[in-house]
């Protein structure tokens, strides 16, 4: 694997799930792989799991990492080619990867969307000039449309409880929130389940629809109460819509999940990426009760950050050995 910005990225998702089950067993079995390595991690955008469980990942494979909160602490960077830079922008993103790509030898960053400018962030351009001027690997560490290593982790949550012959019935459900929010998780994980053998179904408004490049061929179902019938696991999420884009119109029946919501399921188990508003998005007794695999989820961003960084490398090694 070259690099990670999309399941596009893996050429076998159920493989590179089943290796992070593995590597769990022995998280510290690979820690001379990247050994006098350097993980630079770049975040435009605030951060918990995402930071910590990739340095761990760093840490786990004998890497060092480095960390840059270029939204706060960096230079305003320089998006456009052929820019004149004559405002408040004071480095180009050609020279800050350049830069990048002699002190690291992955890069991962973080680059939330717009949600104002549909094109710019359904084209990715943020992501893209990286990738184009970067000379070493690229992890999207949640970019404008995509999260793909909470995806791999939830994939990876979903692998590990379910254990029934049949294909588990996966929802993914809208939820409540205060302001708008981006449809990463949300695009990245319909992604990810139409490659695992589950029955996949997304649950919204009329109105909050996602990009249409993500949900093709995915059953909608705009009642909620019909799609958590017989539902095993229920992802719940709150994202703005594609169209009008970025907005937050108004939604006037109950949206969000309750315990008497979830008797319609099959025992269904809860999920979430975290950060969760709590009694806003999911009320405190699914999240702290005990069909929630939100600590799983969590836990496991650390093998699905370790699993990719450990494919990079291995990639790297054999391009040097050839
Ligand atoms: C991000 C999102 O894409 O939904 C990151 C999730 C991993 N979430 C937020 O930005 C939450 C912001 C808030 O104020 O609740």
């Amino acid at each position: 694997m070259k690099n990670f910005t999309s399941v596009n990225d893996v050429a076998d998702p159920i493989g590179l799930i089943k290796e992070a089950i593995e590597l769990k067993k022995n998280p510290w079995a690979h820690n001379a792989l990247g050994k006098n390595k350097t993980l630079g991690l770049i975040f435009l955008n605030p951060s918990l799991r995402t930071r910590l469980s990739s340095q761990k990942a760093a840490q786990l494979l004998g890497m060092n990492a480095i960390v840059m909160n270029m939204d706060k602490e960096g230079w305003a960077l320089e998006w456009s080619d052929g820019a004149i830079m004559n405002t408040n922008k004071t480095e180009h993103i050609k020279d800050a990867a350049m830069v990048l790509s002699t002190y690291c030898d992955v890069i991962g960053m973080r680059c939330f969307p717009t949600l104002t400018d549909r094109e710019a962030d359904y084209s990715e351009h943020v992501l893209k000039q990286l990738l184009k001027y970067s000379t070493v690997p690229v992890i999207s560490l949640e970019s404008a449309t995509l999260h793909p290593l909470q995806s791999l982790a939830d994939s990876i949550s979903i692998f590990e409880t379910w254990n029934k012959p049949v294909k588990p019935k996966v929802v993914l459900s809208w939820a409540p929130h205060v302001k708008a929010l981006p449809q990463a998780v949300s695009n990245s994980f319909s992604e990810w389940m139409q490659k695992l053998d589950v029955d996949f179904t997304i649950t919204h408004p009329k109105g909050y629809e996602l990009a249409p490049a993500f949900t093709k061929g995915v059953k909608i179902e705009h009642e909620q109460e019909k799609a958590l019938e017989g539902a095993d696991f229920v992802y719940v999420k709150n994202w703005s819509p594609y169209e009008p884009y970025g907005q937050i119109p108004e939604v006037k029946k109950d949206w969000l999940l309750s315990e008497q919501k979830m008797k319609a399921t099959n025992n269904g188990y809860i999920m979430h990426c975290l950060p969760v508003r709590r009694n806003v998005e999911l009320p405190d007794e699914l999240l702290d009760g005990k069909r929630s695999l939100i600590p799983l989820q969590a836990e496991n961003r650390l093998y699905s950050a370790t699993v990719v960084l450990k494919r990079i490398l291995e990639t790297k090694k054999e391009l040097q050995h050839a």
